[in-house]
């Protein structure tokens, strides 16, 4: 659990979107991401434009859209202009760097073009980032989170994995091209200029049905470590996603604040 500030850790990220949005998130003041987890176009830009203001961050499944259209992604990067947020696509890539690198910017999707970041497994190891990084079109406004860790009951990944996936993140080839790590505990934090970024965040803690299991925004942030939160059920199924995302934004950066010792 760091005290650095944000400020002080995007001088020393590796990675320029890492500098970014350590900086976007000291001067817009939040460290929310949104998981908008819906499946229409309409939706996700809903979302965009109501809890634009309060987020650093909008993470897609870009897959679970049912009507995706290249107009939609043009819509949610003028969005993302227009209220100061990135964009996450949380595709969790698991596959040989050439594959990988097809996969990230050919087909439907076409992920390269629009997301500022996205979601890998370390598993295959470092030919996965070798693999992105040989087609994203710019190596300064693009960059990877590896998943070091999974909020799942049961997950596999043990210290051994973790302690790979670290390495790799912090000691790798391509750490100018590594913005943060996916994780749930603060064993994770290696080096500050690596942004944590902390799934399974929820008020009411718990789990769902299907082995999700949630922490409270106070402890991730102050007891696991988070610098940013993801939040989806816990705002979007609330009755007004607006309220719900300016709470979860306070509560996410007023732990932040007591943690670096900020008032905020
Ligand atoms: N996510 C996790 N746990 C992980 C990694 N990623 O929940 O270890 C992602 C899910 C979902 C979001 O894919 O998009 O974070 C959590 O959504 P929720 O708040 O509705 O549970």
């Amino acid at each position: 659990r760091t005290k650095m500030r944000f400020e002080a850790r995007a001088d020393l990220a590796k990675a320029k979107i890492a500098k970014d949005l350590f900086k976007l998130m000291a001067t817009k003041k939040t460290n929310l991401c949104i998981a908008a987890d819906v499946t229409s176009t309409d939706e996700i830009l809903k979302i965009a434009e109501v809890c634009g203001p309060h987020i650093c961050l909008l993470k897609t499944h870009v897959d679970i859209i049912e009507n995706f259209n290249i107009s939609f992604v043009q819509a949610l990067k003028s969005l993302a202009e227009k209220h100061n947020f990135l964009i996450m696509e949380d595709r969790k890539f698991a596959d040989i760097g050439n594959t990988t690198a097809l996969q990230y910017a050919n087909g439907i999707y076409k992920i390269a073009e629009w997301a500022n970041l996205v979601t890998v497994h370390s598993l295959p190891g470092q030919s996965i980032i070798q693999g992105i990084k040989s087609v994203a079109a710019n190596v300064e406004s693009r960059g990877v989170f590896l998943l070091t860790e999974m909020s799942s009951q049961g997950n596999l990944i043990n210290d051994k994995y973790k302690e790979g996936t670290i390495k790799m993140a912090t000691e790798g080839l391509d750490t100018d091209f590594i913005a943060g790590i996916v994780c749930q505990s603060a064993e994770c934090f290696a080096f500050p200029g690596l942004i944590q970024l902390t799934p399974g965040v929820k008020i009411d803690e718990g789990s769902d049905n299907l082995g999700q299991r949630y922490n409270t925004p106070e402890f991730v942030v102050k007891e696991k470590g988070a610098d940013i939160g993801v939040v989806g059920r816990g705002i979007l199924n609330a009755s007004s996603i607006e309220k719900a995302a300016s709470l979860y934004r306070d509560r996410l950066w007023s732990a932040y604040c007591d943690r670096v010792g900020l008032s905020a």
